[in-house]
């Protein structure tokens, strides 16, 4: 009887080891830091977001790339930009990130931006963009760039820029750390 004891526990450690190892190996693939999917906002923002620089934008059921609503910008003037920026997500310098997004731009372009700070609250270090054109189809905007020396954080920033005129639906964002 206590040997079918220990052999069980046995078995059961084995399998705890084993699906933890799964878990790992599932992990190294490519851990998500941050998923935003647009279904819900708090003060009008995805929630832990802030806004950089307003102009009309909110959740929409126009256009949807998935689950049951976007989140459109829409920049009136070609003398201020509209922008969001996601909260600061931990990074290790020289570790690459990807950030990706899907965007149905109605007029103007669209923009996605990395940025990498030394610290919340001094100016942004680096960053990286991706822009897209107006099109009647959704495309996706990716950004993958290498955290600088002194990177602590990153942030996700989707901007209808200065000099843009225009109107964008966002849609399911994600931000993975690049495995080998
Ligand atoms: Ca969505
Ligand atoms: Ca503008």
């Amino acid at each position: 009887m206590r040997t079918l004891q220990t052999r069980f526990r046995l078995l059961l450690s084995f399998l705890i080891v084993l699906s933890f190892g799964l878990c790992l190996t599932a992990g190294a693939v490519s851990p998500v830091l941050l998923k935003e999917d647009f279904e819900t906002v708090v003060d009008g923002l995805p929630s832990g977001w802030t806004l950089a620089a307003p102009g009309p934008m909110g959740l929409s059921t126009e256009y949807v790339f998935s689950g049951a609503t976007s989140f459109y910008m829409e920049d009136l003037s070609n003398q201020s930009a509209v922008t969001i920026r996601s909260f600061h997500i931990p990074v290790e310098a020289g570790q690459e990130y990807m950030a990706s997004i899907w965007a149905m731009v109605i007029k103007g372009n669209a923009f996605l931006y990395m940025e990498f700070w030394s610290s919340p609250d001094e100016p942004r270090i680096h960053f990286v963009t991706d822009r897209i054109e107006a099109s009647k189809e959704w495309q996706q905007l990716v950004t993958k760039e290498v955290a600088p020396e002194n990177a602590v954080s990153m942030t996700i920033t989707l901007s209808l820029i200065r000099n843009n005129v225009g109107k964008t639906y966002y849609d399911n964002l994600e931000v993975v750390k690049v495995e080998e």
